[in-house]
């Protein structure tokens, strides 16, 4: 298998983790996505992904795109251990919490977003970041409320070990540390942070420790 991803892409992120919990050996392909005005612009990578965004995992020739969509393939293709639960209602809390990140909060900040938002609304650095602030902090507040004293909310986000809403969780804190954004009202998504960072397939894969940081 082959991941295109960059460092600092916390969908690339959530893919190395999978890849990590499930020990899937794979290479690395780095697309920088500021050098050069973007790798993942250039004509060449948009042939493997018109989306022009990172991650994409080829396995074997197959190409796949959507880290959602890649991971779930990961855990049909490689069952163990598993990253979703066992019964259909908490497979569905489990993607809810996700989704939470990956549907509600990282859209509205990614990249090309930010990007528009400076180029073409003329909208300066400050007014970016109180954007990107709200919406991690509308996000996290909702998932905080989910997860606390919820009675299946353990030492992860679903019982005591980590399972795909953890693998949202964790990417979405490095990114809201990185824009300073204020994480003391949200104890128990803090707390299962911290958790997930004692395990090597979470501290292993996280941004500065990839060789293509800088
Ligand atoms: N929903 C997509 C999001 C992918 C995505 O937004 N990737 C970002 C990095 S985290 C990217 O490639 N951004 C490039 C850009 O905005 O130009 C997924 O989960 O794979």
């Amino acid at each position: 298998m082959k991941l295109y991803g960059y460092f600092r892409s916390s969908a690339s992120y959530r893919l190395r983790i999978a890849l990590a919990l499930k020990n899937i050996s794979h290479e690395n392909a780095y697309i920088h996505l500021l050098r050069n005005g973007g790798e993942q612009l250039a004509a060449e990578f948009r042939k493997l992904n018109p989306q022009a965004l990172v991650p994409i995992l080829d396995d074997d020739g197959t190409l796949l795109i959507q880290s959602m969509a890649i991971i779930e393939y990961l855990e049909e293709t490689h069952p163990q251990p598993p990253i979703l639960p066992k019964t259909p209602a908490e497979r569905a809390r489990v993607r809810g919490l996700a989704q939470v990140i990956a549907c509600e909060i990282h859209p509205l900040n990614n990249l090309r977003v930010l990007k528009y938002l400076g180029k073409e609304m003329n909208q300066p650095e400050e007014a970016r970041n109180q954007w990107y602030h709200h919406w991690v902090a509308l996000g996290l507040e909702a998932l905080e409320g989910l997860l606390a004293g919820h009675p299946r909310t353990g030492r992860f986000c679903h019982g005591d070990t980590p399972t795909l809403a953890d693998i949202c969780l964790v990417p979405q804190i490095f990114n809201a540390q990185r824009l300073k954004c204020p994480l003391d009202a949200y104890p128990t998504v803090m707390r299962i942070f911290d958790n997930c960072m004692t395990l090597p397939a979470f501290d292993s894969t996280q941004p500065m420790k990839q060789a293509d940081a800088e």
